[in-house]
C-alpha cells in the first residue's frame, strides 16, 4: 500500500541531500595571502549518507522518520588514493561515539560523498569506547598506516566517577583503506598518548612517532609539549624515551597545550609541520593551528617557527559543540605544489582551505619567530615599518 507521507518526505529528503553532496564550493579571496578558506564547509553531517540514517521500509518506518541520528563530522585524517581526494572522517553520533568513514571528492574541495559503510576497524583484546582523529601516513614499508585515538574507561577511576578515561595511540594499516590490520596500540612509557603521528620514513632502520605524551585524559600536565621518539617494529611499536620538538611554553598560543596535526610535507627547505595551540581563556580552551618546520635530516629538531596562530577560528567557525575551536589532522599536497588543509571547526563540521608549498614555506621562513615579550612584539612591528618607509 503506497504511503503518500513516506514518499514525500523521502523525495523532499532525498533532493535536499543530493543538491548538498553536489554544491560547488567557492574560494574566498585571501587578504593574509598565505592562504585560501573556502566559501562551503565540505563534509556536514548532514552529508552522512541517507541509507545511513533512515529505514527505507514504509512498514517499518511509516513517517519516514530517522532511526539513527549524526552529531558531527570533524577531525579528518587526509590522503589522495588513486587520484580521489579522500578524507577520513571522524564522524560522530548522536550517541556520542565517534568512528572512521571515508569521503571522497573528485577535486578536494566540494563533491565529497561517503564510501557505502563507515569503516570496519578491528579491535584489540582491549575493545575501545571510542576512536577518533586518525592520522593517515603513507610509509617507506608500503602500507598506508593510521593512527588514531582510542578511548577507555579509566580501570582506576572511583565508584561512582564516570568520566575518567585513558587515551592511547591506537595503530591500524591498510593498503586500500577499505581492509585494516590493526596492531597494538602504541607503548609509551611518558604517560597516555593523544595526537600521535607516524613519520613516514625510517630513522636508523627503526619506525618513527610524534607523540604528544599527558598526564591525564585532558591536562597534559608534566607532558611538556608535541614529542618525539623511535620504535623498533610497528606491530608492536614501543616509544622508550620521548624527547620534546616543541614545547609548551608560557603565555603563547599553545601555552596550555599543543599536539601536531597531519604527517608532515617533505620540501627541499624542511619538513613542513602543522600543530595545534591550546590556550585558556575566561569563556574556555580556545584551540588554533600553528605552523613550523624541522629540519629534513633530523626532523626532531625545530628550524623555523613563526610567531602566533596560523589560523584561528573566525565567524561561523567559532561556534559548534565545542566552540572557539579549530583542529586539523589532514592535509593533502598535489605535484604541482598545491596544498589542501582540511581543518575541522568546532569540533562540528570539515572545512579546507588551499595553499601551496612555496608560500608554507615563505610563511615560516619569513614570519618574525616569536620573542615571548609585548615590547619585542612592538620592535618587530617598527622594524617592518622602517623596513616599509
Ligand atoms: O575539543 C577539542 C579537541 O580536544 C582534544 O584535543 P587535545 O588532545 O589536543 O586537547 C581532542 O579530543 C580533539 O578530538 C578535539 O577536537
Amino acid at each position: 500500500m503506497s504511503n503518500k507521507l513516506f514518499e514525500e518526505r523521502k523525495l523532499r529528503i532525498e533532493k535536499e541531500h543530493e543538491a548538498l553532496l553536489s554544491k560547488t564550493n567557492e574560494e574566498l579571496f585571501s587578504t593574509n595571502g598565505v592562504f585560501n578558506r573556502y566559501k562551503n564547509p565540505v563534509v556536514t553531517r548532514d552529508h552522512v549518507p541517507l541509507k545511513w540514517r533512515f529505514d527505507y521500509n514504509p512498514d517499518t518506518n511509516p513517517y519516514f522518520m530517522e532511526r539513527i541520528g549524526f552529531n558531527a563530522t570533524m577531525n579528518s585524517g587526509a590522503i589522495k588514493l588513486n587520484g580521489k581526494y579522500i578524507l577520513v572522517v571522524r564522524t560522530e553520533g548522536n550517541d556520542r561515539k565517534s568512528f572512521f568513514a571515508v569521503a571522497e571528492s573528485p577535486n578536494g574541495v566540494d563533491n565529497f560523498r561517503f564510501w557505502e559503510r563507515p569503516l570496519t576497524m578491528p579491535e584489540t583484546d582491549d575493545p575501545d569506547i571510542n576512536i577518533y582523529d586518525m592520522r593517515l601516513t603513507q610509509h617507506d614499508d608500503g602500507y598506508i598506516y593510521g593512527v588514531f585515538c582510542s578511548e577507555r574507561k579509566d580501570p582506576d577511576a572511583s565508584a561512582g566517577d564516570t568520566s575518567s578515561a585513558v587515551a592511547a595511540a591506537g595503530i591500524a594499516r591498510t593498503r586500500d583503506l577499505k581492509s585494516w590490520e590493526r596492531l597494538d596500540d602504541l607503548k609509551s612509557h611518558a604517560g597516555q598518548q593523544r595526537n600521535a603521528v607516524l613519520f613516514p620514513h625510517f630513522i636508523d632502520g627503526k619506525y618513527a612517532f610524534y607523540t604528544r605524551p599527558q598526564d591525564g585524559f585532558i591536562d597534559t600536565g608534566s607532558g611538556g609539549g608535541i614529542g618525539f621518539g623511535l620504535s623498533e617494529t610497528i606491530e608492536h611499536a614501543e616509544v622508550v624515551d620521548e624527547i620534546i620538538v616543541d614545547p609548551k611554553q608560557y603565555h603563547t598560543i599553545y601555552e596550555v597545550k599543543n599536539g601536531l596535526g597531519p604527517a608532515p610535507i617533505k620540501t627541499d627547505k624542511g619538513w613542513l609541520q602543522l600543530a595545534h595551540g591550546v590556550r585558556n581563556t575566561a569563556a574556555g580552551l580556545r584551540y588554533t593551528l600553528y605552523m613550523f618546520m624541522t629540519d629534513l635530516q633530523e626532523p626532531w629538531k625545530v628550524t623555523y617557527k613563526p610567531a602566533g596562530h596560523f589560523m584561528g577560528p573566525l565567524k561561523e567557525e567559532r561556534v559548534g559543540d565545542v566552540s572557539n575551536v579549530l583542529f586539523s589532522n589532514g592535509w593533502i599536497v598535489d605535484d604541482d605544489g598545491k596544498v589542501y588543509i582540511y581543518y575541522a571547526s568546532s569540533d562540528t563540521r570539515m572545512h579546507v582551505a588551499t595553499s601551496t608549498v612555496d608560500q608554507l614555506v615563505d610563511y615560516c621562513i619569513n614570519t618574525p619567530p616569536d620573542e615571548f615579550r609585548s615590547a619585542a612584539s612592538v620592535n618587530r612591528i617598527n622594524n617592518l615599518i622602517d623596513k616599509n618607509n
